[in-house]
């Protein structure tokens, strides 16, 4: 068994609020062995954005849209049994989503990967005060900092919090991700922005991050 296999009838129950049904659907794609990283991209980000489809296309309300989005972040943690019992190494990366920023399902899903990966994944959510992010990276020292924006507006707020991180913690590697970058343009361009800030990356997919975490630079410790 396969997401693939059972993408639309996971869809349906979404759509109709059927928290039992997409549970038992996640429970058997883990009892089957299917590969974690299809369940958080193929199954959980692609409803997602299935769901994000048939909002702005007024299939559904903003009220199922709203429970879809609910359903999905109750179902995150069934995954977390074969996430956190893996081997670890000493590295830890702190994801946030900029301050206006309510799409939390991707940096819970970004934080995971790291577990995954053998890092310590650590997650701030939502909406994460400047100061507040400031103040973390100093008090865990992660070796990096994820940043996220997926609404295009928020631009400008993620080119703040990045001159604030890259400023107090010139050390301190940034990534940068969501869908809002998509979108950036002249100043915020990932490009003119990883030039602005040289510690700072744009991952584009989850490739990439898979790429970036096993990098020679982690992998080697240099
Ligand atoms: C769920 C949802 C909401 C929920 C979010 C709740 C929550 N707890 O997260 C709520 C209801 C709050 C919401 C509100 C709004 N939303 Co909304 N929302 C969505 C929706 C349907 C799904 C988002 C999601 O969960 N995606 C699944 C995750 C897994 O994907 P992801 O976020 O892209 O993350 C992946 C990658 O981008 C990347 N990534 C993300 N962050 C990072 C960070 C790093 C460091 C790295 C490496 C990678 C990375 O990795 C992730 C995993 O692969 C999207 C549709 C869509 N296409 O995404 C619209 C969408 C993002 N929303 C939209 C809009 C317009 C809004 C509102 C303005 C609506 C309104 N009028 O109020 C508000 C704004 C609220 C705010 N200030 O943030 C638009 C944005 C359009 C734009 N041009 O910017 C979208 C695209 C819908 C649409 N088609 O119009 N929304």
């Amino acid at each position: 068994m396969n997401v693939h296999d059972v993408f639309r009838e996971y869809l349906d129950a979404l759509v109709a609020g059927d928290r039992a049904a997409c549970q038992r659907i996640v429970e058997g794609l883990l009892d089957a062995g299917t590969d974690l990283k299809s369940i958080y991209v193929d199954l959980f980000q692609g409803s997602m954005y299935r769901i994000g489809e048939l909002w702005e296309r007024n299939v559904i309300s903003v009220a199922v849209e709203h429970m879809a989005t609910s359903i999905t972040e109750s179902l995150l943690p069934l995954v977390y049994g074969r996430l956190f019992g893996r081997p670890h190494v000493e590295r830890s990366a702190l994801i946030a989503c900029v301050p206006s920023e309510f799409h939390q399902i991707g940096v819970h899903i970004i934080a995971d990967f790291f577990e995954l990966h053998g890092w310590h994944g650590h997650c701030l959510g939502a909406n994460t005060p400047v100061d507040g992010l400031v103040a973390a990276v100093g008090d865990m020292g992660p070796d990096v900092v994820g940043l996220s924006a997926s609404l295009a507006y928020n631009l400008p707020v993620l080119s703040d919090m990045l001159e604030a991180v890259a400023t107090h913690h010139p050390g301190t590697a940034i990534l940068l991700g969501g869908r809002a970058l998509t979108f950036g343009q002249g100043e915020f361009s990932p490009a003119a922005l990883e030039q602005r800030f040289p510690q700072a990356t744009y991952v584009a997919s989850i490739e990439a991050l898979e790429a970036y975490i096993e990098s020679p630079r982690w992998r080697n410790g240099t």
